[in-house]
């Protein structure tokens, strides 16, 4: 229907346009063709006159009534350090452009006024060269545009440092897709693990990271609507990639913008210098941000107090790229640390202990052996203090390993757990445990059994090697028969094959 109405107003149109034609043909037939176009080029050259006023005024009025919503401007200068840089080079552009602008539409439209055909008394003034001329032409712009072009460079390399090993700052990984950011954070180590496309698995490892690699073991990737956190005056490069087709990574109140090239990745540097908070501070000093965020809400919050900054992807990218947008807090130092803490590594929730782990039974990293030990403590503290019976007293030694089908245990890499245990044991003076071993149901249950029994015997005895009194402790196994997970796949098995520690009495 909007088309059969968009066509209609087309054609409607058209045949206006021929019947006046026709019209000023037959008038002029009539009053004597000369008179008629004297006076039409008249009429027509005060009508580009009057549009050249309306449109120089309001393009300077609307710039100035709307500078306060533009960026670089009023309650929107820069939350980088560069971005202030960046802002005065676009200054420095928009004079010179500015005066070329206005300059050309005052001659361009004058002229067609003030050369107007009205009679055959007028020749044009016909000269093959002037070398003046062609000098000031030349001349001129050239050294505007060496001012121009020299600034941007000087700004480029000031904006963009080299960074060396030695220099500290936080790097973190943009991927895009359709339609989505993957960010990742290097986790302890600071440093961001290898990837390889041939590593892509759409079900465990979206991103392709090689998990041999031991510095990827702790990076953490923020999925779906995750808030981006930033840490303020710090150093950030962010290198950025994209899966599919172009995305874009564009930060507007940082000033931050790069193409995001499937197969060749970019990267970017800033410093972020105004917290979200101290953004919201800023931005609330203008009337233009102390209206209701809502318009349906008036009583409601107001609008500088509902500010994020954000990120966009800003290359058309597909149906969904509205949602690629992303919500960025720019919090302090500190606030930033506790933050990032708190944040579980993709490889210990989705990784560890899995078939595809290449370090399953073979080595424990120093953050999950605190991770473990600060939850271990927690677990049984939690029992310990329990008054209304509901805590768990079944706790699971997570970093309790054997060699393969037997009993005999892998010390290297279970001594941390136990090691620990032995402490709480002592802490906790009274407290009596059973080791209960269970297996999956992989073989005969018979052989289950007595497998999960001397392996919760290994640890026992580890126990009391290490001074652990033998009245404290028991051992039995359960075999096969109280599986937590499934036993039909390899992931569930892996689970079920487990060491638990039973709190007998407090
Ligand atoms: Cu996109």
């Amino acid at each position: 229907m909007t088309y059969l109405i968009a066509f209609a107003i087309i054609f409607l149109l058209a045949v206006v346009v021929i019947q006046i034609g026709k019209l000023t043909e037959l008038s002029a037939r009539i009053r004597g063709e000369e008179a008629v176009e004297k006076s039409s080029n008249t009429t027509q050259g005060i009508a580009l006159v009057v549009f050249m006023i309306v449109f120089l005024v309001g393009t300077v009025w609307s710039a100035w009534a709307y500078k306060n919503d533009m960026l670089g401007y009023g309650p929107l200068t820069s939350a980088s350090a560069h971005g202030f840089e960046l802002d005065h080079i676009f200054n420095v552009t928009l004079f010179f452009t500015g005066i070329v602008f206005i300059l050309t539409h005052i001659f361009l439209f004058w002229y067609s006024y003030k050369y107007r055909r009205t009679g055959n008394d007028r020749k044009a003034l016909f000269f093959a060269h002037d070398t003046k001329l062609e000098l000031i032409w030349t001349v001129v712009p050239a050294i505007v545009m060496t001012y121009l072009v020299a600034n941007g460079l000087i700004a480029w390399n000031n904006i963009f440092p080299t960074l060396t090993s030695e220099d500290k700052y936080l790097e973190i990984e943009a991927t895009g897709y359709q339609f989505a950011w993957d960010i990742r954070y290097p986790g302890g180590d600071g440093k961001l693990g290898n990837k390889d496309f041939r590593l892509i698995d759409p079900a465990n490892n979206s991103l392709g990271i090689d998990w041999k690699d031991e510095a990827s073991v702790d990076d953490i990737i923020l999925g779906g609507s995750d808030k981006i956190y930033l840490p303020k005056d710090s150093t950030i490069k962010v290198r950025i990639t994209a899966k599919d087709v172009l995305h874009n990574f564009y930060l507007p109140h940082f000033r931050v913008k790069m193409d995001a090239v499937p197969g060749l990745p970019t990267s970017f540097i800033f410093t972020p210098v105004k917290t979200t908070k101290e953004f919201r501070e800023q931005l609330s000093a203008f009337p233009e941000w102390q209206v209701p965020a809502d318009p349906a809400d008036p009583s409601g919050p107001k609008r500088w107090e509902k500010f994020e900054y954000e990120l966009a992807c800003a290359e058309l990218c597909g149906k969904g790229h509205y949602s690629m947008r992303r919500v960025i807090e720019v919090v302090e130092r500190e606030e930033f640390d506790i933050w990032l803490a708190g944040q579980k590594s993709f490889y210990v929730t989705n990784i560890r202990g899995k078939e595809i782990d290449p370090w399953a039974g073979k080595k424990l990293f120093p953050f999950e052996i605190k991770a473990r030990a600060s939850e271990l403590k927690s677990d049984i503290a939690n029992f310990i203090s329990d008054t209304t019976g509901t805590a768990n007293r079944n706790i699971q030694l997570k970093h309790v390993f054997y060699a393969t089908g037997s009993s005999d245990l892998n010390s290297e890499l279970s001594k941390y757990e136990l090691d620990h245990l032995v402490e709480l044991m002592s802490k906790y003076a009274n407290m009596r445990v059973e080791l209960a071993g269970h297996t999956d149901n992989v073989g005969d249950a018979a052989s289950n059994l007595s497998l999960s029994n001397s392996r919760a015997n290994k640890v026992l005895e580890y126990l009391i090697s290490k001074g652990v009194s033998a009245s404290r402790l028991s051992a039995k196994g359960y075999g096969q028969d109280q599986p937590l997970e499934t036993n039909d796949t390899a992931d569930g098995r892996q689970i079920n094959r487990r060491t638990e520690l039973r709190i007998i009495s407090k």
